[in-house]
């Protein structure tokens, strides 16, 4: 199989996280691309030119970082990242859609900054939009989410909080939340995302 990935791309950071997780690394070749380039290699395989994208062994292409996760998590026979028979009350699927949705808000917000498309109005309520699921999410860590073993969600939080750190500064989240702040730094600590970390950007 083939993992077509962009080293800033915090959505192809969770498939390659997961790869590795489950310990399929040597079953998918990664494949780094250009992105918004029309000459990107990925086209053939994605006229839409997102990442991540996945090639199957029989040709079948699979976009889209989650369902990207759901097939990778068919792949081992091991503890599912995703269950999605009922047997944890559907919490992983909640809290996957939590952080989910914020990484979806901080993207759209670092896009209008990036190429100029905010009126000052739309970038104040994505920061306000972004205040209130940081703030959300300190409270469900605090409560006892996202944590015990490692799953899809935790992933997915943070995937989306390292990228907010490295790739998002103008939003300062850590300061007034020290239980999402630690979460990052333990999941941070683990080979499959040191392995894949994100370039820097300034912005
Ligand atoms: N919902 C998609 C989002 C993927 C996405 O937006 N990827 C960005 C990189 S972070 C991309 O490929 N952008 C290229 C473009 O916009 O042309 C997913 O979960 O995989």
């Amino acid at each position: 199989m083939q993992l077509f990935y962009a080293s800033g791309s915090p959505y192809a950071r969770i498939a390659r996280v997961v790869v590795r997780e489950l310990g399929l690394a040597s079953r998918i070749e990664e494949v780094e691309v250009t992105l918004r380039d029309p000459g990107s290699s990925l086209l053939p395989y994605n006229p839409g030119g997102k990442v991540p994208t996945l090639q199957l062994d029989d040709g079948t292409i699979l976009n889209e970082s989650l369902l990207i996760l759901a097939f990778l998590d068919t792949q081992h026979g091991g503890r599912k990242l995703l269950p999605m028979d009922g047997s944890d009350r559907w919490k992983t699927l909640s809290r996957l859609g939590q952080a989910i949705a914020f990484l979806d808000a901080i993207s759209v917000w670092n896009r209008e900054l990036r190429f100029g498309l905010g009126a000052p109005g739309v970038l104040a309520l994505e920061h306000k939009r972004a205040d209130r699921a940081g703030d959300a999410l300190e409270a469900a860590v605090a409560g006892g989410a996202y944590s015990g073993a490692l799953d899809a969600a935790q992933i997915v939080l943070a995937a989306a909080l390292e990228n907010t750190s490295r790739r998002h500064k103008v939003w300062e989240w850590r300061g007034t939340r020290p239980r999402l702040s630690a979460f990052l730094d333990t999941i941070a600590r683990r080979p499959s995302f040191t392995e894949t970390v994100q370039p820097e950007i300034n912005l």
